[in-house]
């Protein structure tokens, strides 16, 4: 069993697409276990996105990820990290599949709709940036079975 971390960007939310984005991971299967509206300040997006300073494009990813509120999600189920990431579609969503988040609702690498941890420890790492231990919430149920 693993958790994944999963951000709707700020075009998400602006486009009305939170639903649509949580609809996709919930049918699939995974569970909700955290989940909270915010605006990132500067610091916490350039602390989420560490691993791209110094790249071209890490400006101006800061600046919009940071020009409007976005959903930060934490999800669990087996191989919840790669599934989701697979279910997110490519970063450049002219190479994601059809059918994936980004396939579906997204033109261009630069506003890609939704985040998704890269790896099990980037997972916890990010899960540990926006959730308090008590603010995450396992619990059972009734069609776990069946997945
Ligand atoms: P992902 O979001 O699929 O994990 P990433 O971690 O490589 O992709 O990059 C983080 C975000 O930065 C990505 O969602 C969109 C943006 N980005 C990545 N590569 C880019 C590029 N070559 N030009 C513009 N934006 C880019
Ligand atoms: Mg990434």
């Amino acid at each position: 069993m693993e958790r994944t971390f999963v951000m709707i960007k700020p075009d998400g939310v602006q486009r009305g697409l939170i639903a649509n984005v949580i609809g996709a991971i919930e049918e699939k299967g995974y569970k909700l276990v955290g989940l909270k509206l915010l605006q990132l300040t500067s610091d916490k997006a350039a602390e989420h996105y560490i691993e791209h300073k110094g790249k071209p494009f890490y400006d101006s990813l800061l600046a919009y990820i940071t020009s409007g509120p976005v959903v930060a999600m934490a999800w669990e189920g087996p191989d919840a990290v790669k599934g989701i990431r697979t279910l997110m579609g490519a970063t450049n969503p002219l190479e994601a599949a059809p059918g994936s988040i980004r396939g579906r609702y997204a033109l261009s690498i630069g506003k890609n709709i939704v985040h998704g941890s890269d790896s099990v420890q980037s997972a916890e790492r990010e899960i540990g940036l926006y959730f308090s231990p008590k603010e995450l919430v396992g619990y059972d149920r009734g069609t776990d079975k069946w997945l």
